[in-house]
């Protein structure tokens, strides 16, 4: 059975995730598209053909959309994200669940309402290969215990609309949930460490800057966030452990010596990057979702990540180290 659905906010990653599902993922098949911008819904839908709406109540209560993905603009997610629940509806909600932990909570109250869980928030780096060798690696038991983990996450640019709080919210949310996947623990703490910037920042930007956290067993985790590195789309993790390091490989397996030098290609986008993974995502998601189940992180581990964003955030104002807010964890995610 195909899997009908309908994508609000095609934007930058709506499209990206419209076009894998017509070319390279199998089992779905977008029938409606819905955004507040006029020109950009009216394109959208004669580009692929699709139903358009102006609201994404109309696109919700469309009874040809079985499922619906979220992939508007981070503050715009809650809404619609609560509305498809209720709805009855299942839901792919892009990264961040909702920026705020307070309505990453509604929607955790509405799913519970609803008794079951729905909602599968795109923290696509789950999916990719190399960092899921490196889960089984510490699972092992090879290296010993997680001490402490190295991370970089580096852009080469940000587009106008991007303000310095998304460097947390936005940015280092990868690093947050991959690194709970990876821990098996929620973080306690965050500080923020603001570096000299860059002189290819924009004037309301803190770029780049060093979120630190800290897990509930003591595990250190550092995050370079480089939004400006002109470069490339370049993401480093190593993993210091009590018996060895696990480091993620460089995403290119091909090195070419030429010019007096060894080269190897840089992705310059996350779509370049994380290609494999997005994939893989989306077709687990389909394939759940055709069968009436749930695939993928939840809504628990969209709030989890928002409690860590928030903590990060009043790091930034403060200067001072911030404690991670969270209630327990309720049951229907356990
Ligand atoms: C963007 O929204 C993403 O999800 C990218 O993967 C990340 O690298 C970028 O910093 C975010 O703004």
């Amino acid at each position: 059975m195909t899997l009908r659905i309908g994508i609000i906010g095609p934007g930058r990653m709506g499209q990206s995730h419209l076009d894998r599902i017509r070319s390279v993922v199998s089992g779905g098949e977008v029938v409606a598209v819905s955004d507040i911008a006029a020109d950009n819904v009216r394109t959208v839908a004669q580009k692929y053909g699709v139903q358009g709406y102006h609201t994404s109540a109309e696109l919700i209560g469309d009874p040809d959309v079985a499922a619906v993905m979220v992939t508007s603009h981070g503050p715009a997610h809650a809404d619609d994200v609560i509305a498809a629940v209720e709805a009855g509806k299942r839901v792919f909600c892009e990264k961040p669940l909702a920026p705020k932990a307070a309505d990453c909570l509604r929607i955790m109250e509405t799913e519970q309402r609803a008794g079951r869980k729905l909602v599968t928030v795109g923290f696509m780096r789950r999916f990719d290969e190399s960092y899921r060798q490196m889960r089984q690696i510490l699972r092992s038991g090879q290296i010993g215990e997680a001490l402490m983990v190295h991370c970089a996450h580096r852009n080469p640019t940000v587009p106008g609309f991007y303000t310095w709080d998304m460097a947390i919210n936005d940015t280092s949310i990868h690093e947050i949930d991959i690194m709970r996947w990876l821990l098996e623990e929620e973080f306690v703490r965050a500080r923020v460490d603001q570096v000299k910037r860059t002189r290819h920042q924009a004037e309301h930007l803190r770029d780049p800057m060093v979120l630190v956290l800290q897990t509930a067993s003591g595990v250190r985790v550092d995050d370079e966030l480089f939004v400006n590195c002109q470069y490339g789309y370049d993401i480093h993790c190593e993993l210091v452990g009590e018996d060895g390091v696990v480091r993620l490989g460089d995403q290119d397996k091909v090195l070419r010596r030429s010019s007096a030098g060894v080269h190897h290609r840089i992705a310059m986008s996350d779509n370049e990057r994380f290609a494999a993974a997005f994939v893989t995502e989306l077709q687990e998601w389909i394939d759940a979702a055709s069968r009436d189940e749930h695939a993928g992180p939840t809504s628990w581990d969209g709030y989890a990540a928002a409690c860590a964003c928030d903590a990060g955030l009043r790091a930034v104002q403060s200067g001072q180290w911030a404690d991670v807010e969270m209630i327990d964890k309720p049951a229907l995610y356990a």
